[in-house]
């Protein structure tokens, strides 16, 4: 009869081309080589290594979709999804950093931006010598972005921005800003600018004192008239849909890594139950311990596979934004869980930091959060079988 794989079921493998699985290695290599060392001292001493970005970009892991004329390695939406998914098999944080990178700052300028804007941005930011962050959410405005408070008013030679971000993963190291504003000269309409460290009025306090994704550095971004040029301007997008079909992107690479990250304390949680004995047997012999184990494996095998359609159909231009709010969804929702059982499958041990659980158990309660909460991605897929809107 066929042999069962335990570890991959429906044979991911051999649904990936060579490039694909190369671009995968690749991340994997990395990962555990560089980042798995170091992740236990960053969590515990909310410290971000810059550098990462410089060891992402020189591996072409920064911006995988990018055209290679713009530095990135013009490669397929299931590539970007592989390495989300390694990344994070470390630490949603280190993925957070990819991710933010390569869908919310790259994508916008490469889209949206002029020819000037992508030759001066994208291939610093592919190479990780620039860093760049993604200003959509306010104090005021979370889930409902289009309360967003920030303006952007006429100016002598362009505009002046004035008003608060929140929350922003990489604001207080980064050198581009990329800034959702609405537009005094356009109507009110949402539009997108390129900030630059350094600019007069602009600051990037950090948020210390997280209890979740502490590898990966949060800020606020403070406008407090930034006056910049016409050609700071994304003449690409207007309104909302600009920096929602961001998202689509991060959400979708999300869908990946919180896989990679449920992978790793599904595979810890068997380790442990094989190794450690009660009652004279090992606790992977219970009933109990065993349950939870398939339930895990089911969920992180149809996860996987639901990423990999979705990735496929992106790359076909055929990805609905709802498909996107349902993998996000499920997967980050069912990711969470596991980390949660994993955690209490291994006991006491389960909140040292030596055993990885714990930490990310916590991140993933971040991710679960960010790019669209749990429940506003229910609402988004109620809404697109009802057609009725239940968020106000
Ligand atoms: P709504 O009326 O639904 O839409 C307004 C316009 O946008 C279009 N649109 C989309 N376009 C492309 N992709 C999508 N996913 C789109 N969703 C909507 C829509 O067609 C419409 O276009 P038009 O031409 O008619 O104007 O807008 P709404 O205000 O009712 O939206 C409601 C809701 C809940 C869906 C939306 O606001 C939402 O998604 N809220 C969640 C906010 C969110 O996800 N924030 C994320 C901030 S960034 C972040 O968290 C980064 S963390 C990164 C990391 O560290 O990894
Ligand atoms: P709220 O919108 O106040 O929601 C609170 C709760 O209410 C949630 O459970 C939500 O599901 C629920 N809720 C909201 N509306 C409804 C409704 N209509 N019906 C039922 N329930 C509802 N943002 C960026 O722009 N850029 C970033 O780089 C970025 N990075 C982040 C990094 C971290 C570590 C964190 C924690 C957040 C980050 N965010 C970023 C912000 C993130 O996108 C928001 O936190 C998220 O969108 C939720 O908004 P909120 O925190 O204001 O919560």
């Amino acid at each position: 009869k066929p042999v069962f794989d335990w570890s991959d079921p429906f044979r991911l493998d051999d649904q990936l081309s060579d490039e694909e699985r190369m671009i995968r290695d690749a991340a994997r290599d990395y990962a555990q080589g560089r980042l798995a060392p170091r992740v236990v001292a960053a969590w515990r001493d909310e410290h971000t290594d810059a550098e990462i970005f410089r060891e992402m970009g020189a591996l072409g892991l920064l911006g995988v979709t990018i055209p290679e004329q713009f530095g990135g390695a013009g490669a397929s939406y299931v590539s970007y999804g592989l390495v989300a998914r390694e990344v994070e098999r470390v630490d949603s944080g280190y993925r957070s950093m990819m991710s933010v990178q390569s869908s919310l700052v790259m994508h916008p300028i490469h889209a949206f931006g002029t020819d000037a804007q992508r030759e001066k941005y994208l291939p610093g930011l592919a190479e990780g010598r620039l860093i760049g962050c993604f200003g959509l959410t306010e104090p005021d405005a979370g889930s409902d972005p289009a309360g967003m408070k920030t303006r952007a008013a006429r100016a002598a030679s362009g505009y002046r921005l004035s008003g608060a971000k929140t929350w922003i993963s990489n604001s207080p190291i980064a050198d581009v800003f990329v800034v959702w504003a609405k537009s005094d000269a356009h109507d009110g309409a949402i539009r997108g600018f390129v900030l630059e460290k350094g600019m007069a009025g602009l600051s990037a306090p950090k948020i210390a004192g997280k209890q979740s994704l502490r590898a990966s550095v949060t800020g606020e971004i403070v406008m407090d008239g930034v006056e910049v040029g016409e050609d700071a301007l994304l003449p690409g997008a207007e309104g909302l849909k600009g920096p929602f079909s961001c998202l689509n992107r991060a959400r979708y690479g999300i869908s990946w890594g919180v896989m990679g990250a449920a992978e790793f304390c599904w595979t810890a949680a068997r380790q442990y139950g094989l190794d450690r004995k009660q009652f004279g047997r090992p606790l992977a012999q219970t009933q109990l311990y065993q349950k939870k184990l398939a339930d895990m494996q089911t969920e992180i095998a149809l996860g996987l596979q639901a990423s990999l359609r979705a990735g496929r159909m992106f790359d076909e231009g055929a990805l609905a934004p709802e498909v996107v709010s349902l993998i996000k969804r499920n997967n980050c929702g069912k990711a969470l869980e596991i980390a949660r059982h994993a955690r209490d499958m291994h006991g006491g041990n389960g909140i040292h930091e030596d055993y990885g659980v714990f930490r990310h158990m916590a991140n993933l309660e971040t991710v679960n959060t960010y790019e669209g909460a749990h429940d506003v991605h229910a609402l988004i897929l109620g809404r697109a079988q009802t057609g009725l809107q239940a968020f106000f």
